[in-house]
């Protein structure tokens, strides 16, 4: 919807909101208007960021109008708010969705067009802003989308960090790391407000007092502070006229440099005080499901949280507000424990500042946070240790001691004499150094917990926290994740969007449940036709993207195997590997005519960890394999392999669309969901997966003929290490993989070098703590089952409709509603 072009009525109005008219004529004149009175140059002169920051300032103002009113109405509405706390957004770029969002994609083209622009030359402008690792920060960004779109009071809070997930480039097959300054060139999604800057406290000490009531109560004397400056983003609804809010924290010093130290020469010393502040948003941390216990990420997360409370609390609700109705106004969700500290942060307000005694704002707390829980790995679990929680927010440590001694008097209520129940439970652990469990701390505080999908909230229930379920059984519940198909599907895959509404209209953009509609056309051989030449559409462009990108030539006709994803050994990229590596061993061992493979393009997409070893020396293995695959006549045209540097969403948007083939492999039980896999179904690649995470439900709802299903199960993993899983002797045992890992190991791949390869052979036979080698054979048969179906286009063509047809499910609109019925509006 195209709003009004004139808003001067609203009651909260200060002035008209003008809008351009929806027009090329009005759109080439407020282009022109921002590239004249914006950027100051006049078309002629202009460059194409130029022309890209006018294009993008163009768009904003066809949601400017929508923004305020959104804002006005919700200002007006006192209605209950979601405070999405994330410390990660993956948004993508904003260009192509805010188009889409507003209708202007063709008028925007045809208006470039006219003033002699190609207006995808702007769109390659855009740098995404990369502010996640991977699944979690990307959920964080279709959770938005998806509240804009039903229309639901949210605001998304998270950090401005100037520097996103690091630009990967392959030197010598290796992962270096690039800084992504995707802030350099200008900004236009951003609006800086820093006349709503916060103060945020750190260090320092309490002190006990006695207040005119003669309570003690505990006061905090912080020893440093810093500002957060805060940036908000347009977050549109489909073409709802709803434009929410993103509210990204910056840190700032408090005083810009000192002066006398300036003055008297040492320049360095006087601005230290200001690059320390800064540091504190300067950069994500690139950690995948690894926290890494520093204190400035600690520093971080207090520091955009404490933020974001007091916006709500003293900014966004009346000044009069009485905060005993908070939990009436306010929902908080921590996405995962990086925001937790805020349950403390809430407390400290509440007391301290409030002054509310400890059990009212205790009760208050308790019903105003909700927890979601996004991994398996214990590992992953975010602790701090009690002196670096002490030393920098020693108030909030003695107000999470002080939550800790009640609830484990609550412990022993319901479980008396049990004092090992009481030592697993507690919040805080003693070994191997005294330290805060923060998914303990927001499952005692959130009035629910989540986990991501079923498989996961029932392993979360029964193997990560089951002494809490215990207690507690109906605080837990399950939301499945969802994807937002404005981006993933209308955005991204155009020619299946235009495919999908001329055959059953376009009401499935925002009703995605309405793909099923989908499934009779499964069985017309015309509908298959088109929708291969949608597949065939995106290669195409795929594969010019990459031409260009990455100078990758891959040829047209073959299956495109697609595995991306962050590189992390749970995921199991060395299994694909294994997979590509005795594909090519077949065929230069003479076991395997060339002409009986099934052609294959096999793309990865992986970051590695920085700090992460093991995952760099898989990187490593698979460019050093790519590379002597792809050289190698003998399986020309049936085998190549292609790992296009720095995976992000901008290429996710390009990849999936044109897959043939989604790899979702990692070992039962590890994969809390996953979310590409989502979107690869949507987009109308086949699964090749095991029963883990969200892939449960993907196949239950696309049926088992529609997915490739191998591998053990959770439990059956849990036996086979129960027994103790010995990967050297299925190696000696399995003459097809242990060809395939001599071959690997005996330098091959790498001019000869067996040292190089030894990392990862190595720790496949000896530990392979993510059973690669007990999957391998079940693989093999699936990927057999895969050839097969992939020979004959119409059985393909079905089982791929079909798993379009019935991905509806995996709508992040859907993902939401289960929010609102189960954490947001239950109570
Ligand atoms: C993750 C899980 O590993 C995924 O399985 C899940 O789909 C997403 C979203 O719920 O969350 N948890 C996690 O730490 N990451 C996930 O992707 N990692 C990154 O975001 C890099």
């Amino acid at each position: 919807r195209i709003g009004p072009s004139f808003k001067a009525n609203h009651p909260l109005a200060s002035g008209p909101v003008v809008q351009p008219a929806p027009t090329v004529d009005g759109f080439v004149e407020a282009f022109l208007a921002e590239l004249n009175y914006g950027q100051g140059v006049l078309l002629s002169q202009s460059t194409v960021n130029d022309q890209y920051l006018a294009l993008a300032r163009t768009v904003r103002r066809y949601l400017m109008a929508d923004w305020l009113e959104t804002g006005a109405r919700r200002r007006q509405a006192q209605q209950k708010t979601v405070a999405y706390l994330s410390a990660e957004y993956l948004l993508g770029r904003q260009l192509g969705n805010n188009l889409l969002a507003t209708n202007l994609q063709d008028v925007a083209e045809e208006a470039m067009r006219r003033s002699g622009i190609d207006i995808a030359a702007l769109r390659s402008q855009e740098v995404e802003p990369g502010l996640g690792n991977g699944g979690l920060g990307r959920l964080a960004a279709c959770f938005v989308d998806s509240l804009a779109t039903m229309d639901v009071p949210c605001i998304g809070y998270g950090i401005r960090y100037e520097y996103g997930i690091f630009r990967q480039t392959f030197v010598e097959d290796r992962q270096v790391e690039l800084p992504d300054s995707w802030l350099s060139l200008g900004s236009p999604w951003e609006f800086p407000h820093p006349e709503r800057q916060v103060i945020v406290s750190f260090g320092g000490h309490t002190e006990t007092t006695t207040d005119d009531a003669g309570v003690e109560r505990s006061r905090w004397i912080p020893d440093w502070n810093v500002l957060g400056m805060p940036y908000h983003y347009m977050v549109p609804g489909f073409r709802n006229g709803v434009v929410n809010t993103l509210r990204l924290w910056s840190a700032r010093a408090t005083h810009a440099f000192d002066l006398q130290i300036f003055n008297s020469g040492d320049y360095a010393q006087a601005v230290r005080s200001q690059t320390f502040a800064e540091n504190i948003s300067k950069v994500l941390y690139p950690e995948d499901s690894t926290p890494q216990g520093k204190e400035l990420r600690l520093q971080q997360q207090y520091f955009f949280v404490a933020c974001s409370l007091h916006d709500f609390i003293d900014n966004t609700l009346p000044a009069d507000y009485d905060l005993r109705r908070l939990p009436e106004r306010l929902v908080v969700q921590l996405n995962d424990t990086h925001p937790v500290i805020a349950i403390p942060e809430l407390m400290r307000i509440l007391v301290d500042r409030k002054g509310f005694d400890w059990d009212e704002a205790w009760d208050i707390t308790k019903r105003c946070f909700a927890y979601t829980c996004h991994t398996l790995l214990p590992e992953a679990l975010e602790v701090w240790s009690v002196d670096l929680l002490g030393r920098l927010l020693p108030r909030h440590l003695e107000i999470i001691y002080r939550i800790n001694e009640e609830f484990l008097d609550e412990v022993r209520e319901a479980f008396p004499g049990d004092e090992m129940r009481v030592r697993r439970m507690s919040v805080i652990a003693e070994h191997p150094e005294r330290s805060v469990r923060m998914a303990y701390l927001a499952t005692v505080a959130g009035a629910k917990v989540n986990g991501v999908a079923e498989l996961h909230s029932q392993l979360l229930r029964d193997k990560v926290l089951p002494d809490f379920s215990q207690l507690w059984p109906e605080k837990f519940t399950n939301v499945t994740n969802g994807v937002t198909p404005r981006r993933f599907v209308l955005l991204a895959n155009r020619r299946l969007s235009d495919l999908v509404t001329d055959t059953i209209g376009e009401g499935w953009v925002t009703d995605l449940d309405r793909l099923r509609e989908l499934e009779p056309h499964a069985e017309d051989p015309e509908f298959r036709a088109a929708f291969r030449q949608v597949k065939a559409d995106n290669k195409e462009r795929l594969y010019k993207l990459l031409r260009v990108r990455d100078g990758l030539d891959l040829p047209r006709e073959a299956m495109l195997d697609v595995m991306v994803k962050r590189l992390h050994e749970y995921k199991r990229q060395t299994l694909k590997l294994l997979h590509i590596v005795s594909l090519y061993e077949g065929v230069v061992s003479g076991r395997v005519a060339p002409e009986d493979l099934t052609p294959r393009t096999v793309v990865f997409g992986a970051k590695a960890a920085p700090g992460y070893h093991m995952a760099k020396e898989i990187i490593f293995l698979i460019n050093a394999v790519a590379d002597t695959v792809n050289a190698d006549p003998r399986v020309a045209g049936r085998l190549s392999v292609a790992f296009p540097a720095n995976y992000n969403v901008t290429l996710a948007e390009k990849l999936i669309p044109a897959a043939d083939l989604s790899e979702q492999i990692s070992l039962a039980g590890k994969e809390a969901s996953g979310t590409g896999n989502m979107k690869f179904a949507l987009n109308g690649a086949l699964t090749i997966g095991t029963d883990d995470g969200a892939n449960v439900e993907i196949r239950r709802l696309v049926g088992d003929d529609n997915f490739f299903l191998f591998g053990m199960t959770e439990p059956e993993v849990e036996t086979l290490r129960g027994e103790g899983y010995v990967p050297a002797d299925l190696y000696e045992q399995d003459p097809v993989l242990r060809a395939t890992i001599d071959l690997l190991a005996s330098g091959h791949f790498t001019g000869g070098d067996r040292q190089v390869v030894a990392p990862v052979v190595d720790n496949l036979l000896h530990q392979d703590a993510f059973m690669a080698l007990a999957d391998f054979p079940a693989y093999l048969e699936a990927q057999a089952r895969v050839d097969a179906a992939y020979a004959d286009p119409d059985t393909w063509s079905r089982m791929a409709i079909l798993n379009v047809a019935r991905s509806g499910f995996f709508s992040s609109d859907r993902s939401m509603r289960d929010y609102l019925e189960r954490i947001w509006t239950a109570r």
